[in-house]
């Protein structure tokens, strides 16, 4: 039988070439070796304020582009968060089973502190143990994330083991599924922070619906150095290695042979066929949005998503509630 893979996505604005690069890509290119769960984390993304109506448009746009992507909806099921409503429920049991302290030192969230972020909601505080349901809902062996997200998986692995010493094995301990190029996509304009949508210069950070002749400028403009020489160096050349990342995710071709193609080249020759390569990879996914968006596919796809998903999370839900006493019937 095959293994489980499963991971999810905030349509939090559009996605970005970071999202494709760490999460997506990956869960096109392990389609056929694993059973892939993909959804929409429509409940993470509403922890920070989404502007309702462009939520609902970002939901349909998130999904046409897993579509355009490559996920085939004959091998991955691919759904709405909410549309399974164990999900929530789960997350409040995972909740209650998991520390202040533990949630206390996520990254991300201290980061959000340490930034002084104001108005910070009991969501955001709270959204890995949603996240830890989410996945140990479906027992998947693998959860394809970027770098930022590791730690997340981490705190599920935790949670799910206390729970299994509590009331007896009830959760598969999930693996993250980091990849080794792309973990961390950068921004092009501050190659020291991640490439996000919370970017604050749009510059440096190359959506999957930008149109070419916008990427292409956001790549030649990519702040590099003055070492001039394509070296994969992230602490003196984080602007070039990170363009070599993109490269190499991209084309396939390793950070060596990559460095000896562009030996004694000029960084605007380097940018030029990094622009190309990344061009083309959007001119293809834009292709295929395009004829997917204006279609019904995607509510249907949504429907039989559903149909498959909750099955898996409902039974989950159950055997928990019945192990923890909170069901009248054993
Ligand atoms: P953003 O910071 O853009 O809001 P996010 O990480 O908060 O993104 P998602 O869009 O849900 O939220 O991220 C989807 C997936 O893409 C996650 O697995 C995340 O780790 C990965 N990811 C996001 N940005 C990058 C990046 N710059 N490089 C590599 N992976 C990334
Ligand atoms: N928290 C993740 C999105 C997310 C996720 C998940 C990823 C929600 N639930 C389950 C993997 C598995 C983020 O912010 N990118």
């Amino acid at each position: 039988m095959k293994k489980r893979m499963l991971s999810g996505i905030k349509p939090t604005g559009q996605l970005h070439l970071g999202s494709y690069i760490g999460a997506l890509k990956q869960f096109v290119d392990y389609q056929d070796e694993y059973e892939v769960f993909a959804f929409i984390a429509n409940l993470h993304c509403i922890t920070v304020y989404q502007d309702p109506i462009e939520l609902r448009k970002n939901l349909r746009d998130c999904v046409a582009l897993y579509l355009a992507c490559g996920l085939d909806p004959e091998k991955a099921t691919i759904f709405l968060q909410t549309d399974i409503k164990a999900h929530a429920q789960l997350g409040f049991i995972m909740n209650c089973n998991t520390y202040m302290g533990e949630l206390n030192r996520m990254t991300q969230y201290k980061d959000k502190v340490a930034k002084g972020e104001k108005n910070l909601t009991g969501g955001i505080f709270t959204y890995p143990t949603l996240m830890s349901a989410d996945i140990l809902i479906y027992e998947p062996h693998y959860v394809p994330v970027g770098e930022d997200q590791k730690q997340h998986v981490e705190l599920t692995r935790d949670v799910a083991n206390r729970f299994n010493n509590r009331y007896g094995k009830t959760f598969t301990i999930p693996e993250p599924l980091i990849p080794k190029i792309g973990a961390r996509i950068m921004s092009l304009q501050d190659p020291t922070t991640k490439m996000s949508k919370s970017d604050h210069s749009d510059k440096g950070c190359i959506y999957l619906l930008d149109s070419p002749k916008k990427a292409r400028k956001k790549i030649m403009s990519a702040k590099t150095d003055d070492l001039a020489q394509v070296k994969f160096d992230t602490v003196n050349q984080p602007g070039i290695s990170n363009l070599i990342q993109i490269y190499s995710s991209l084309t396939g071709i390793n950070f060596s042979d990559i460095e000896t193609k562009f030996d004694g080249l000029g960084y605007g020759d380097f940018k030029k066929e990094v622009a190309n390569v990344v061009c083309s990879k959007l001119e293809e996914i834009q292709g295929k949005y395009n004829e997917i968006i204006n279609s019904n596919i995607i509510e249907e796809i949504l429907a039989d998503g559903k149909t498959k998903a909750e099955v898996l999370a409902n039974a989950k839900l159950d055997e928990v509630q019945r192990k923890i006493g909170i069901e009248i019937k054993m």
